[in-house]
């Protein structure tokens, strides 16, 4: 099943490039600790995470409750009565001025804006770490002027303005200005579409907390149904009535907004900075709903919206949630996969994934995501300081309880009952896909190493496909495409050009190449008659051959999938012997990236769909550079040869990137090389060995954490234990692919692969 042109060149030449340091980088050989073996203890009793199942979508936007503080650039945006509670908060850049909220962009959903010293601002993010502020407007006012917003004109652009003691100056679509005379000094503006023509409409609050609303179109009595409490005022000349009412007390912070959703925005009052009470139509002013979202110290309440109905991502806009339903409806589930525990290694392994599930869950659901699990969509990219950190961690767990719920008979393990992995590993897929910018504006993707979390998330999600709700399977499918696009519009940056020049320098782009050679395998996976199919098995093929481009590639007059590979490669990221530079040294912890191939090659086939030999090209190659390539010492550190060594051990070469006892780490490409390398490798052995030093290293502890404290074992900080999760759940999933579809080789030509990069090559 091996591509036969890895046989013909799998005997690398060894090449000595450079003499690493003299310190002995290599750990002690001694398996992981000599202490007693501990049992793992049971999980305590969890919380379940929320679940969802219908998928509802609203006509209209739903007015939600939000609060903003310019001094710390937070925003916080709460849920409706309607909605489940989700909080979330967003940060724009710290700043001065009035805070305001408004559909800036006309997509449905209001962002955040200010104005400040004659500048109005605006973000069409709904969610993000820092959103920019872009200046929409030049219009000053006067002190004691409040600034207001609506859309006076009905072109879904948002007007602003001022009301000045009874005075209201419009700046109409960003030039014409206008002048409107209601109220009088001491009242508080308010702007709501009063009788849900599209037009907001103006309204002012007494001192005493009387409301007046002027509603157009309203000539005679019976023209509107309001409150028996309120007086209709009629002003036929001028075609509008005036509603007098009152409503709420003289100390409550007046707002407006459409709290059911009808398409009529209605009053509502903040009381004692935390009580949001709102009313359901004029006709019925006293019929009133309540919400508790408190306005901390420093915050100024305003009125946000959600889009989209309780069982859907809150900060989906219409467009995104309609368009993500269309791209799920092309989805075709993967083959069945069940995990195979004859193997050796493989009873390591899946202990080792059912103990690390147990430790990661109770980490999470009691302590990382503690305060999270109230909410059916959790507020992903507030949980870190990174990006990374707040995406890779929880989708490095999603991926491995989709595979155990997928491919093993989880009834109960270490306490932990099978719906609740799978609510669990639910919360995550759609928390996840939720916030990511093909749903959320200003989410998380298409930035470095998104492609892969969206894949491991991803796969989670495509495994879990038929247990998936409408919306659910409508963001996995959206943040998918998008990654994939983002890959194929991007093309692959490479190390070094033709002639051996580093772009740069020490550092390959082998990682990102083959991070990215991910998600359009998996788009492809997934959505094989999509209409950018082909687009993503070009990216596909394109980011495969330079992934590991080796300088002997620029010369061997090799075709690949018809692409004469010599010609096109505009560089290399691997060196001849198939090690891989970063960060300045031979870098096992990067060689092991091959697996990213592998991953690709077994994703479609797990679709049923025949693999493109470029995926191939010298995967066995990167892998021998682990397995076979021998490094003399000197010039090598002590005690030189091979990188893996017998039981487990890592020998590295000329130094140490993310720790010295890092077993795990290998396991997944171990058991992808076990099956697409050749046999000489010793693949299945090596993963052997790395699965019982890995098991014997959880061993050390009753909580099925694999690391001890610190960083000399592994000193990846963003995420360690849930990173071994992920490799030895790949390396579990990798051994299940066998029990699927058959392989099937594609060595057709492809026409049309681009391996530039768009824009500058490194
Ligand atoms: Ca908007
Ligand atoms: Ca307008
Ligand atoms: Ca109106
Ligand atoms: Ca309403």
């Amino acid at each position: 099943m091996m591509p036969s042109f890895n046989r013909r060149t799998r005997r690398a030449p060894i090449t000595v490039v450079a003499i690493g340091s003299a310190v002995a980088l290599f750990a002690s050989l001694a398996p992981a600790d000599a202490a007693p073996t501990l049992r793992i203890q049971p999980a305590p009793t969890l919380p379940t995470p929320q679940t969802v199942s219908k998928y509802v979508i609203r006509k209209n936007v739903v007015s939600v409750p939000a609060a903003a503080n310019l001094g710390t650039g937070a925003f916080v945006v709460g849920s409706s009565p309607g909605m489940r509670a989700a909080l979330i908060r967003e940060s724009a850049a710290t700043s001065s001025g009035t805070p305001l909220m408004a559909d800036w962009n006309g997509d449905g959903i209001a962002t955040p804006g200010r104005y400040d010293a004659g500048v109005w601002y605006a973000t069409d993010t709904v969610i993000g770490k820092t959103p920019q502020w872009k200046a929409i407007s030049m219009f000053p006012g006067q002190p004691g002027d409040i600034p207001v917003v609506g859309d006076r004109t009905k072109d879904k652009q948002p007007d602003v303005g001022f009301f000045r003691n009874g005075t209201w100056l419009w700046q109409f679509n960003g030039d014409k200005t206008e002048t409107e005379q209601f109220g009088a000094p001491g009242d508080k503006p308010i702007i709501g579409d009063w009788n849900g023509d599209g037009i907001d409409d103006l309204g002012v609050v007494h001192v005493d907390g009387t409301w007046s609303l002027k509603i157009p179109g309203i000539i005679k009595k019976k023209d509107i149904k309001l409150d028996p409490g309120a007086t209709l005022e009629l002003h036929p000349a001028e075609k509008y009535a005036l509603a007098n009412f009152a409503f709420g007390l003289p100390t409550d912070i007046p707002i407006a907004g459409d709290w059911n959703a009808d398409g009529k925005d209605t009053p509502g009052v903040v009381r004692n900075n935390a009580t949001w009470i709102f009313s359901k139509s004029l006709f019925k002013l006293t019929k009133t709903t309540n919400i508790v979202f408190p306005i901390e110290s420093g915050f100024t309440a305003l009125v946000g919206s959600r889009a989209t109905g309780i069982e859907s991502c809150p900060t989906a806009t219409p467009l995104s949630e309609k368009r993500a339903m269309l791209i799920a409806a092309k989805v075709i589930p993967p083959a069945k996969l069940k995990g195979d525990t004859k193997k050796q290694g493989m009873p390591e392994i899946l202990a080792t994934v059912q103990d690390g599930l147990r430790y990661s869950i109770t980490n999470d659901l009691t302590k990382r995501l503690a305060t999270q699990v109230a909410y059916p969509y959790y507020d992903v990219l507030s949980i870190h300081k990174t990006i990374e950190e707040s995406v890779r961690r929880s989708a490095n767990v999603a991926l491995a309880g989709a595979i155990m719920l997928t491919t093993t008979n989880w009834k109960k393990e270490q306490n932990i009952t099978r719906a609740q992995l799978m609510a669990y590993t639910k919360w995550q897929i759609r928390s996840i896909s939720c916030q990511h910018d093909a749903i959320t504006p200003g989410g998380w993707g298409t930035t470095w190493q998104s492609a892969l979390w969206a894949t491991t998330v991803g796969q989670a999600g495509w495994m879990l496909w038929p247990q998936l709700s409408k919306q659910e399977k409508g963001y996995v499918a959206a943040m998918v495409e998008h990654e994939a696009d983002a890959v194929a519009a991007r093309g692959p940056h490479y190390y070094k050009d033709r002639d051996g020049k580093e772009y740069s320098p020490g550092n390959s782009k082998s990682d990102e190449v083959s991070w990215d050679v991910t998600a359009p395998a998996l788009a492809l996976a997934m959505m094989p008659k999509a209409k950018q199919a082909e687009t993503w098995r070009k990216a596909l093929v394109g980011f495969s051959i330079a992934a590991f481009a080796r300088p002997s590639d620029l010369t061997n007059n090799m075709t690949v999938n018809g692409i004469n590979i010599s010609k096109q490669l505009p560089g290399t990221n691997a060196n001849e012997d198939g090690t891989i530079t970063n960060h300045n040294i031979i870098n096992p912890d990067y060689q092991q990236n091959v697996q990213n191939l592998w991953w690709a090659a077994s994703m479609l086939r797990v679709a049923r769909q025949s693999v493109p030999e470029a995926v191939f090209l010298n995967a066995d190659i990167i892998y021998r550079s682990l397995a076979v390539v021998n490094f003399p010492t000197p010039p090598y550190a002590a005690p030189g040869g091979i990188v893996y060594k017998p039981g487990g051990q890592i020998y590295y070469p000329q130094g140490v990137s993310w720790g010295t006892r890092r077993p795990a780490t290998f396991t997944g490409v171990d058991s992808f090389a076990a099956i697409y390398s050749a046999p000489d490798t010793n693949a299945a052995q090596y993963l052997a060995d790395h699965a019982r030093d890995t098991r014997g290293m959880q061993l050390r502890y009753d909580s099925g954490k694999i690391y001890a404290t610190g960083n000399a074992e592994d000193s990846y900080a963003l995420g360690k234990e849930e990173y071994a999760l992920q490799q030895t759940a790949l390396a579990w999933w990798a051994g299940a692919v066998p029990s699927g579809p058959g392989f099937k080789l594609d060595k057709s030509k492809i026409t049309g692969v681009n391996l530039n990069p768009t824009g500058a090559v490194s």
